[in-house]
């Protein structure tokens, strides 16, 4: 099983600490459907050097991104030269599944769990098919991930976690409609599967991948509460609305939140209808950082520019607001319509896609026609955005709007530690030495964000229509939501 990289992250000169992050789960998740007595080996090119020559499997598993469809390509066309069976799936996939078959023998469509135990024995019988569609969406019964395929010392996050697919919204440049299209879209685990799965990793940090952990809120409380008391700590993604609903946000910090990746987008109120981001229209921005701050969680906030609404000024104005907030990181994009979603749709329709150059829909190019600024703009007020927002003094700065000494500190160690440690990160990641780094990673989050117990009442949800109070282990664990 490949998880192929694009070409930076194999530079011999220069890697990125954020391709050490995260393993390979989806990979590592079809894995868990192996028999016992199936051979498997799984290779993550963002972290390990791929040789071809001296093996020739039954079966090659590849799981390619846009950006790294070219390279996954490449080497499927060589194993093939070789008469070895490859099979593709995943987004890319999903959204260019001819583009894909004439480099594959099977190609997946849509989540595998439903379609790859079929084709695991349709292998084995000698009758693989060349394509496989996904209609059935659950997570019950998943097996667990093999994480024992993972090689944790190569990560600086090996406790990466999924524990829902999909997303309730529907965003327009999202991948998320495209890839779950002939099905539902959103659907979570167990609660008690994933507690199980999170038993399994070692230490206290986890980080969930998942596109929206709050998404369901019956859910995420009873996660919540199975989390309190654990000693993890961890970082999840959620939206705004989630942040400001309520209760909710209480609890996960309860459970050991620390750190939410926030897509915010744009701060140009217009952009959001137009992207059809309805949960960000007329919110308020700077309470959604507020109440975050003031629970001890961290940001980690996302930004598209390239919107029909931005002018040559969103940058300076970007980099501005998340200054003046106290925003610990950012991720910076540039609005990249990725085949197969309702934006490629309109970008196309409107003939504003210059190339179809993958390599370069890396949200770092401009590969369409923007309207409010010129595409040199665009790509230079990009890179100007992450400098200036990551410049010692945006920074402290930032780290000074914070009215407590230990979350000034907090802030400057977190984001110069991403930022500004590049070749420090270059040379763990060299020698293999990048987990090393996750005890500092830890006490980050653990001891400097945490904050004296709140008293409330216990959280109640419903199971089966009658109120429980949730403790540890209890929930709908028989239910997938
Ligand atoms: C973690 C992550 C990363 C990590 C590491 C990825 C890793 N090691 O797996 C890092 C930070 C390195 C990263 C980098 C980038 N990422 Co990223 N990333 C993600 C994220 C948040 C989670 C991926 C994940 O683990 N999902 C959970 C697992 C369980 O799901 P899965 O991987 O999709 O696998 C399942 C199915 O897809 C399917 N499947 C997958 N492969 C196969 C193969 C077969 C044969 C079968 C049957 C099924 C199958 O079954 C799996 C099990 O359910 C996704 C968003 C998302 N929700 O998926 C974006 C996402 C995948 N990333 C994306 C992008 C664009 C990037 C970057 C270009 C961003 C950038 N500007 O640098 C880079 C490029 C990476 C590259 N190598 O080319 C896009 C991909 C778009 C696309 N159409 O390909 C996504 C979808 C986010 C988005 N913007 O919409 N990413
Ligand atoms: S909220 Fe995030 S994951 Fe959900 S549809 Fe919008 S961009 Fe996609």
């Amino acid at each position: 099983m490949i998880l192929p990289a694009l070409t930076e992250a194999t530079s011999p000169f220069f890697r990125p600490i954020k391709y050490s992050l995260f393993p390979p789960l989806g990979l590592a998740t079809l894995a868990g459907y192996l028999r016992d007595d199936d051979e498997v080996a799984l290779y993550d090119e963002h972290v390990e050097r791929l040789r071809l020559d001296d093996d020739r499997p039954d079966l090659v598993v590849i799981q390619p991104y846009i950006t790294s469809a070219r390279r996954s390509y490449e080497l499927a066309d060589a194993y093939r030269a070789r008469g070895v069976h490859v099979a593709f799936g995943g987004l890319h996939v999903t959204s260019r599944p001819d583009e894909a078959a004439a480099h594959a023998d099977t190609v997946f469509v849509g989540p595998g769990e439903d379609t790859w135990p079929v084709f695991l024995d349709d292998l084995r019988h000698g009758r693989p098919r060349a394509r496989y569609v996904s209609t059935e969406r659950t997570l019950t019964g998943l097996p667990p991930v093999r994480r024992d395929l993972i090689k944790r010392h190569r990560y600086l996050v090996p406790n990466s976690i999924v524990v829902s697919r999909g997303c309730p919204h529907h965003c327009d440049f999202c991948y998320k409609d495209a890839f779950f299209t002939g099905g539902r879209s959103f659907y979570t685990q167990t609660v008690d599967a994933a507690l199980a799965e999170i038993d399994r990793l070692p230490g206290r940090h986890l980080y969930f991948l998942d596109d929206h952990l709050f998404g369901n809120r019956r859910f995420a409380e009873a996660l919540f509460a199975g989390l309190t008391g654990t000693g993890r700590v961890w970082q999840a993604a959620g939206t705004v609305d989630s942040v400001l609903a309520p209760g909710l946000l209480e609890q996960a910090v309860d459970g050991g939140l620390r750190s939410l990746f926030v897509g915010f987008e744009t701060v140009n109120a217009a952009n959001l209808a137009g992207q059809r981001k309805r949960q960000n229209i007329g919110r308020d921005y700077a309470a959604v950082v507020r109440r975050l701050h003031d629970l001890g969680v961290m940001v980690n906030a996302s930004f598209v520019f390239g919107m029909d609404g931005d002018g040559p000024d969103v940058f300076e104005r970007t980099v501005a607001w998340a200054v003046e907030q106290g925003i610990e990181t950012a991720t910076f994009h540039i609005m990249t319509p990725y085949p197969g979603t309702a934006l490629y749709e309109r970008m196309s329709a409107q003939d504003r896609i210059l190339h179809h150059d993958w390599d370069l829909y890396d949200t770092r190019h401009v590969v369409y026609r923007p309207v409010g600024l010129t595409a040199r703009q665009l790509e230079d007020g990009y890179r100007r955005a992450y400098r200036d927002f990551y410049r010692w003094s945006a920074i402290w700065r930032g780290a000074w709007t914070k009215p407590v000494v230990r979350d000034r500190l907090r802030h400057v160690a977190y984001a110069g530690g991403w930022k500004k440690f590049e070749p420090l990160w270059d040379v763990l990641i060299r020698t293999g030495q990048v987990l090393h780094a996750l005890p500092v990673l830890e006490s980050l989050l653990g001891s400097f964000g945490a904050r004296p117990p709140r008293r409330r009442p216990r959280s109640t949800a419903t199971c089966s229509g009658t109120a429980v109070p949730y403790g540890r282990r209890s929930g709908c664990s028989t239910r997938p939501s």
